[in-house]
């Protein structure tokens, strides 16, 4: 009995504290998931490329009355320091931004194999994702190889929101 009362309490206070959730972004090397996750944070953009191994990053924020303790976790895009985190990664994640590049076509694969992965892991088709088509900006210059269309409908065959960004 006393542990249901402490169960309770604990649910009651929840609802008037901050949730946590786990964001986990993934995609190719080189796509701008660094730079999507450091606009959103620090509406900063950083011209140069550092391949990422692993940032985490917190930040709080209240949606609709409920405050949010947000979790970021920037993955390794890069093969060669993917490692083995990338499946716990995914495993801990609440929700998903799976980024690729308009201007690369691998990148787009990439963003499929990954969705997959997350599939498999969650197993579920029904998780939480954003798909973003980054680099729109340089689709001006001729340097686009996913048309809008297909990027949709892939987000939306993935029961996914889908967002060209730059
Ligand atoms: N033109 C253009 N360049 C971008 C955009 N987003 C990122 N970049 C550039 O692309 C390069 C790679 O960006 P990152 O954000 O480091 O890429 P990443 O996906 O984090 O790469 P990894 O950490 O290796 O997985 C950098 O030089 C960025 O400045 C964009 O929307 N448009
Ligand atoms: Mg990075």
């Amino acid at each position: 009995m006393g542990n249901n009362n402490n169960n309770n309490n604990n649910n009651n206070n929840n609802n008037n504290m901050s949730r946590k959730l786990t964001i986990v972004v993934v995609g190719d090397g080189a796509v701008g998931k660094s730079a999507l996750t450091l606009r959103f944070l620090r509406d900063q953009f950083h011209e140069e490329y550092d391949p990422t191994i692993e940032d985490s990053y917190c930040k709080h924020l209240e949606v609709d009355g409920q405050e949010y303790t947000l979790d970021i976790n920037d993955t390794a895009g890069q093969q060669e320091f993917r490692g083995h985190r990338t499946e716990q990664f995914l495993r801990e994640g609440d929700g998903f931004i799976c980024v690729y590049s308009i201007t690369s076509a691998s990148s787009f694969e990439q963003l499929i194999g990954f969705r997959d992965q997350i599939w498999r892991i969650k197993e579920s088709k029904c998780v939480p994702m954003i798909m973003v088509g980054n680099k729109w900006d340089l689709s001006d210059q001729g340097e686009r190889q996913i048309p809008t269309e297909v990027g949709a409908r892939m987000a939306e065959e993935s029961n996914a929101l889908f967002v060209e960004a730059r």
